[in-house]
């Protein structure tokens, strides 16, 4: 039974989520909340082998095999799954069960996004598909961090990854993918503009998560 409170963090590449996730970290800690922070693809050891397998990278080092190069979008989308379901057993519920606060960088709104609609598998098949992996773990909160491609993209130019290295296009539907979803769940996901100053981001996300936890 679920008891914490589970938040999760979307955005373009470079939007600042990880930034973000930090500030919020530590306004955390200064109101003595218990909290975990964990990411998506990872937070498990199969989740990190399978982040080093999708991305072809390590510790932002390029790995050597090339399983991924031509890696099939629906063996792409069962690998994002298969990191989750471990998630959701091994970190998710265990915490939120604890009481605590999750912090996700990333979750299911990704795999939507880039699988469903980037890599035209279809968005409302990937709703489907991916419900039976999430069951009732869903996000209490989502906080979306909306940037024009090319702004994210220039923020994180020196170390792309195998997904970051897409065309801009690829880029474009991501964000409109994350637009729909905004709409589609508007009691969930709260889109805050990623262009503004990282206080005013900060500022913005404590607002949305004060009317869901008491701080
Ligand atoms: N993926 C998927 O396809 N399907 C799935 O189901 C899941 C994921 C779960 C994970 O990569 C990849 O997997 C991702 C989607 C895909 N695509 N790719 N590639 P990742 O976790 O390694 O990378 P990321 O999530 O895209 O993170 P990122 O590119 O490192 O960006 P970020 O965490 O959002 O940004 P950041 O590191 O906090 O900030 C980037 C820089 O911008 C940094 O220098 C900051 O100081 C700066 N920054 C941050 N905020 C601001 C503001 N407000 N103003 C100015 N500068 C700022």
């Amino acid at each position: 039974m679920k008891k914490g409170f589970f938040i999760t963090f979307e955005g373009g590449e470079g939007a600042g989520k990880t930034s973000l996730i930090d500030s919020i970290k530590k306004y955390l800690e200064s109101k003595k909340l218990d909290y975990i922070v964990t990411r998506e693809p990872g937070g498990t050891k199969l989740g990190e082998h399978l982040r080093e397998i999708v991305l072809q990278e390590k510790n932002g080092k390029e790995v050597s095999s090339n399983v991924s190069k031509t890696l099939d979008p629906k063996a792409e989308l069962c690998l994002f799954l298969a990191s989750r379901a471990q998630h959701i057993k091994e970190v998710i519920l265990p915490s939120l069960e604890k009481n605590k606060i999750v912090l996700c960088d990333r979750y299911n709104d990704s795999s939507i996004a880039y699988q469903g609609h980037a890599r035209d598998l279809g968005i409302d098949k990937v709703i489907e598909f991916s419900s039976f992996i999430i069951e009732d773990a869903t996000a209490d909160l989502t906080i979306y961090l909306d940037i024009d491609p090319k702004i994210g993209l220039s923020r994180v130019e020196s170390k792309l990854d195998r997904i970051e290295s897409e065309k801009m296009d690829f880029h474009q539907k991501i964000r409109d993918a994350f637009h729909i979803l905004a709409k589609k769940f508007p009691k969930r996901i709260k889109i805050i503009d990623a262009t503004e100053s990282k206080e005013d981001v900060l500022k913005k996300s404590i607002n949305y998560i004060s009317k869901l936890i008491d701080l």
